[in-house]
């Protein structure tokens, strides 16, 4: 697998961020037990990942703009271009110790997402996209699943907790949805879920309140991996819209329409 210049900044970036997480980590899991738990110590690792992935992009491409989720947008003097960087998605996982968690880069040319890297330092899963060259987990190029019919799929989504999100819409999408497929999984990194539909882990993904730097990435991997992406109306204004669904041909407009079932 050939890799452009530019993806090798990108994975390089994300290796090393992924490593930082790694070590804070370890202290994350020890600090289950303290009463006042982990978080404040879990805001500084994001934002110490956050700047070394920013410093090791910047370094390579001084000129171009930047989107992150810790410190916002930093305008460059290139505004055809554009990084979204999510250091940690999946942060409540990281919080408590669960192994699920990601670096997300996405770069972004003229409006259009080109190249993607989600990195799951804890299983060592490196995924990297460039737009028209498909996607790879490792050195594995991916396809999305190929099942036709929702009774035999798995569903990956978002479940919007305390103070976020319309919980009873919400739960009229989940009780559509359960009724009409083999299981629904909640891993809690919108990343490394987008990531999962591009590998054919999961067949579909919906999740709502998102923000660009936690689909950016996984957008483009699950259209290099065949697959379509929505917003819940079914169309494309996926950032101003903040929210995704994601799946082959056949159940990607499945998924919407049962999702929009009436009551
Ligand atoms: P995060 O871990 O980077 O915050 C979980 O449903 C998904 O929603 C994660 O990818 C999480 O990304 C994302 N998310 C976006 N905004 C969030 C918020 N305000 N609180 C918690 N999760 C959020
Ligand atoms: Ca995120």
């Amino acid at each position: 697998m050939a890799r452009s210049a530019i993806m090798n900044v990108m994975v390089q970036a994300a290796l090393k961020g992924g490593r930082s997480l790694t070590r804070d980590f370890g202290e994350v899991q020890n600090l289950q037990v303290s009463l006042k738990g982990p978080g404040d110590y879990v805001s500084q690792a994001d934002k110490k990942a956050e700047n070394i992935i920013f410093n090791e992009l910047q370094r390579a491409r001084p000129d171009y703009s930047f989107l992150m989720e810790e410190s916002g947008t930093i305008a460059g003097s290139d505004d055809q271009h554009r990084f979204i960087i999510d250091p940690l998605d999946g942060t409540t996982n990281f919080l408590h110790g669960i192994p699920i968690f990601a670096v997300s880069i996405a770069l972004e040319r003229q409006g259009q997402i080109v190249a993607g890297v989600i990195y799951n330092p804890a299983l060592d899963e490196l995924y990297t996209a460039e737009r028209g060259s498909g996607v790879f987990l490792n050195d594995r190029r991916l396809r999305v699943a190929g099942r036709r019919k929702l009774e035999d799929c798995v569903i990956a989504t978002g479940i919007p907790h305390l103070g976020r999100g319309k919980h009873g819409q919400y739960l009229v999408e989940l009780r559509n949805v359960m009724g009409e497929v083999a299981g629904i999984r909640r891993m809690g990194a919108a990343a490394l879920d987008l990531a999962s539909v591009a590998a054919g882990r999961f067949d579909a993904f919906w999740e709502s309140d998102l923000q660009p730097w936690d689909m950016a990435a996984g957008l483009l991997m699950v259209r290099e991996a065949g697959g379509f992406v929505s917003d819940m109306s079914g169309g494309q204004d996926i950032f101003a819209s903040k929210s995704v669904v994601a799946g082959n041909e056949f159940i990607h407009p499945a998924l919407l329409q049962t999702l929009k079932k009436p009551v």
